[in-house]
């Protein structure tokens, strides 16, 4: 009788019972994911099969794309809410301040503490992590993340606990900075997550779920190696294929261990990759510093599709509208304002995102006509670092106009005809690249004039 009693008093502390007003959330966040390469992305070679029956046993959205397709500002879009363009007119008029204060001695110095004091500036922002604690959310930050330690950003938990010199003496910097030991998650280990789910029983959790993964070192283990070796494909395609099933794998682990834990039938999985990344199955990029960095010529920091489509899947075991799939062109700073609003957080005034809550629930048919982002310094061919510049991208149904001001880079594709963009027809529609380029113009200029911050 005694152990009947403790188990039952076991299991009631070990699974909150199903509360849809503030359900569990992981926001699970792919690293260079190139869109075509999942099996529910109709590729017949990429093995993710964890993925593929989310997309199916969820709602699918195959048109959703980033706001940058590199992954730091992306990134901060998932965790503030914001655009880039926003963020950064921001962060670069404090940077000016910052520099004109700053006494270091050395060049090296000097960019040391800027990107130092790059990290803090994500405590003047109202953090996903944080709007959910309003609501009593624990959170948990693993893997790829930008801003500093996990409670710079607003979690109460994570594996990016460290910072600064300390990293440095670990990690190169690139590294240091994208997240340093958190980018261990799932590469090299999945315990700090699964120590935080054996201690969130109570309550509501939000996990940012984000492996460095399939993202570079490719190192991928020799099973996974062997799925692709004998294809006919090649070699860069075997190895970061492998890298993709590498991510799926890791995910179906965690998925596992929610499920142990009594903890899935509660939960939000939302996926979505960070940027972009081309890798034809036939063609070789291994001899290629640029493309063996940044994906084929349409890939990672370019402004083609290949940089900034991502599929987004939402699955949840009480969830009515299993297996839609949508077209509807949606961007991921409506991820941030879905998350709350499944959450019971009211949306700020000053965010823009849209809740695609009611597209996922089946009961109203939403879509953005255009979606159009600016990248920093973006890869226009024969330039791929093209420095001092600023690239727009305007994405509607039909069409995709890519600009480049600085470096004279135009180019638009009929993106419903040509969905890889192979045909560049902008001289044939001069018209038409004109009035995108005045709508460009002017979203630039309204953007800046919108609160970043609530009041
Ligand atoms: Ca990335």
């Amino acid at each position: 009788m005694k152990n009947i009693v403790v188990t039952i008093f076991l299991f009631l502390i070990s699974c909150r019972s199903l509360d849809e007003s503030t359900p569990n959330i992981v926001l699970i966040i792919g690293d260079d994911h190139g869109w075509p390469y999942y099996g529910f992305m109709e590729n017949d070679i990429v093995e993710t099969p964890v993925l593929d029956k989310l997309a199916n046993e969820g709602v699918l959205f195959k048109n959703g794309h980033v706001t940058s397709s590199v992954c730091r500002p992306s990134l901060r879009t998932l965790l503030t809410g914001i655009y880039p363009i926003q963020f950064d007119n921001y962060l670069d008029s404090m940077k000016t301040n910052f520099v004109s204060r700053d006494t270091s001695k050395s060049d090296l110095k000097k960019d040391l503490s800027l990107a130092m004091y790059e990290h803090q500036i994500i405590k003047d922002f109202f953090t996903l992590p944080e709007m959910l604690r309003t609501r009593n959310y624990k959170s948990f930050e693993g893997g790829k993340y930008w801003e500093g330690t996990y409670e710079m950003g607003g979690f109460d938990d994570g594996m990016s606990d460290r910072l600064g010199v300390d990293l440095l003496k670990d990690y190169h910097i690139l590294l240091a900075m994208a997240g340093g030991d958190g980018l261990k998650f799932a590469r090299e280990t999945q315990k700090p997550v699964y120590n935080f789910l054996d201690k969130v029983n109570n309550g509501p959790f939000f996990i940012w779920y984000a492996p460095m993964l399939p993202h570079t070192p490719f190192d991928p283990p020799s099973d996974l190696v062997e799925i692709y070796q004998d294809m006919d494909i090649s070699e860069s395609a075997k190895i970061y294929y492998a890298m993709c099933t590498w991510f799926d794998r890791s995910l179906g682990e965690f998925i596992n261990y929610l499920d142990k834990n009594k903890q899935l039938e509660n939960t939000i999985l939302i996926y979505v990759n960070d940027n972009g990344w081309e890798q034809d199955p036939q063609i070789d990029y291994t001899n290629s510093l640029e493309f063996s960095t940044l994906g084929g010529p349409k890939g990672k920091k370019s402004l083609y599709d290949f940089g900034f489509k991502t599929p987004i899947i939402f699955n949840y075991s009480w969830l009515k509208n299993k297996g839609a799939i949508y077209d509807n062109l949606v961007s991921t700073v409506d991820i941030f304002t879905t998350i709350l609003d499944y959450a019971g957080v009211n949306k700020p005034t000053y965010l823009q995102g849209l809740s695609m809550r009611p597209l996922v629930e089946g009961s109203k048919n939403i879509s953005r006509k255009k979606i159009i982002n600016y990248v920093k310094n973006p890869r226009v061919p024969g330039d791929p670092w093209s420095n001092d510049s600023t690239g727009f991208s305007y994405r509607s149904d039909r069409w995709h106009l890519l600009w480049v001001p600085d470096r004279n880079f135009v180019e638009l594709y009929d993106i419903k005809a040509d969905p890889y963009e192979t045909n560049e027809i902008s001289s044939s529609n001069i018209d038409t690249v004109e009035v995108i380029k005045e709508e460009i113009v002017f979203w630039n200029e309204e953007i800046l004039k919108r609160d970043i911050f609530p009041k």
